[in-house]
């Protein structure tokens, strides 16, 4: 059954091709390599951040469900997306964002200066992992009507109340500038067009501040720039649709647990 999951299309496709060729290559004296799947949403949030900033990384496909030697010693627990920076591992997309702020503290800010409007962006953050991830999964796996009805309320709600912590004015969550609240929850939008396939989702409805948000982040560079073809995704969704995926996320979402 697991090698169900082993099977990913070994590349990125369409656009996230380019952007995977463009960095292919050593970035500079090899400061950062990016052990990424083109596939998996934590990996679009750190590849957004990157790209945003202007970051110099050497994409490096690996597929997690290998669990390879080598990979192990880079992320212990076997997920991307990890880094290695001057030559040193790190893992946990939100852990990987945060040390890119820091570390690159000259490139484009993804937090706000103000420890106010930053505390406000931790809470929209810690939104994004313990309610809109959990409930799209739950809406992708549920296999009867009724629960896929009411995890698509619950993934609704969370929609909205993002919607509603973020600043008044828009589009993006803390304002008129992209920030990392916005690329923590924008891969979950990416993958809307499964859910708008195979199970009755339709996220115009959600609310008017919602819907600016998503047009918004939507159009980033960034954004476009690390899609694949949808072809690609619905061959790696079509396990979770059917709930026969054994990747970490599914299984944790089958038993009720917290995420991985
Ligand atoms: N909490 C982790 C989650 C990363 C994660 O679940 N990645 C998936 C791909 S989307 C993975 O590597 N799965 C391998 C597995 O399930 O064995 C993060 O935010 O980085």
């Amino acid at each position: 059954m697991a090698s169900v999951d082993k099977s990913i299309h070994p590349t990125a496709s369409g656009r996230a091709l380019k952007t995977v060729e463009e960095h292919s290559r050593p970035a500079g004296s090899d400061e950062l390599v990016f052990y990424a799947g083109w596939f998996c949403p934590f990996v679009q949030r750190v590849w957004l951040a990157l790209e945003e900033k202007h970051i110099p990384y050497q994409y490096k496909e690996e597929n997690p469900y290998k669990k390879d030697a080598d990979f192990l010693e880079v992320s212990p627990k076997g997920l991307v997306p990890a880094i290695k920076w001057r030559g040193k591992p790190l893992h946990e997309s939100l852990v990987i964002l945060n040390f890119l702020e820091d570390a690159y503290a000259d490139t484009p800010p993804l937090l706000p200066k103000d420890p106010y409007a930053r505390a406000q962006a931790a809470l929209a953050i810690d939104h994004v992992s313990k309610a809109v991830v959990p409930a799209f999964y739950r809406l992708l796996q549920r296999q009867d009507a009724e629960e896929q009805a009411d995890a698509r309320t619950e993934l609704e709600g969370a929609l909205r109340r993002f919607g509603e912590m973020a600043d008044v004015e828009g589009p993006f969550f803390a304002g008129g500038g992209v920030g990392m609240a916005d690329l923590v929850c924008a891969p979950w939008v990416a993958r809307f067009p499964i859910l708008e396939k195979h199970r009755g989702w339709d996220a115009s409805g959600i609310s008017p501040r919602f819907s600016r948000w998503m047009s918004a982040i939507t159009a980033r560079p960034a954004y476009v720039a690390t899609l694949s073809e949808p072809e690609r995704y619905e061959e790696v969704y079509g396990r979770y649709l059917r709930d026969e995926s054994h990747s970490a996320v599914a299984q944790s979402t089958r038993a009720g647990r917290d995420l991985p």
